[in-house]
């Protein structure tokens, strides 16, 4: 099958168009925080920085801390390669409020592009499958993009897409890069206390 090609700006901001008010974004290192931040800088999003392979595991804390919201990780190929172990954990912890999207360019895009595991043979939709989490999936079109985002604002986690974009690299929009400010302004945002 092929399909126009989806652009990682766009998909970003079609995400979060729905967003309501309980939901937390957690932003994997690099690009996919750009896009976030591009998209609007929410204090009800935390972007990780240089942290790789961290995204899911601060997403699944968040889930749990957190039930009456619910958690979008946001992540790139690269840094899920490098956390995969974490989806296991996901799978049998099975977090009802928590959502992840893997933006795959089968790039390590921050870094110069190289080639990940995922431009070979690597599915990490499937291994999502075989840790056990009860829905993934690989989006690579508009409609199967519609479909994703209205589950992941209404439907039941724990799940898991990963969206096949482009390899263009839109720009950098940084969040920012001061740790203690970005946990405060979070912590305010969700609990209403540094
Ligand atoms: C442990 C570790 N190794 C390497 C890096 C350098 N690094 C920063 S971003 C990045 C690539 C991330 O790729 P991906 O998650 O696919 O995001 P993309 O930019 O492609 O959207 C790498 C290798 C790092 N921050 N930490
Ligand atoms: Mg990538």
């Amino acid at each position: 099958m092929s399909a126009a090609p989806l652009h990682r700006r766009d998909v970003v901001r079609d995400i979060l168009a729905p967003r309501k008010p309980e939901l937390l974004v957690v932003g994997g290192l690099g690009s996919p925080s750009w896009d976030i931040t591009a998209t609007a800088d929410n204090p009800r999003d935390f972007c990780l920085i240089g942290a790789m392979g961290l995204a899911v595991p601060v997403g699944l804390g968040l889930a749990n801390a957190q039930p009456d919201n619910r958690i979008l990780v946001i992540t790139g190929d690269g840094d899920m390669l490098m956390g995969m172990g974490a989806l296991a954990t996901v799978a049998n912890v099975h977090p009802r409020n928590l959502m992840i999207v893997v933006l795959d360019n089968e790039r390590y895009g921050e870094t110069g592009g190289q080639p990940t595991h995922t431009a070979g043979v690597t599915d990490l939709s499937a291994i999502a499958t075989g840790a056990g989490i009860p829905t993934a999936a690989t989006i690579r079109s508009q409609d199967e993009l519609t479909v994703m985002i209205r589950n992941i604002h209404e439907g039941d986690g724990p799940a898991f897409y990963v969206v096949k974009i482009a390899t263009e690299m839109p720009g950098t929009v940084l969040p920012s890069l001061d740790g203690a400010f970005a946990k405060d302004r979070f912590r305010m945002a969700v609990l209403g206390k540094a």
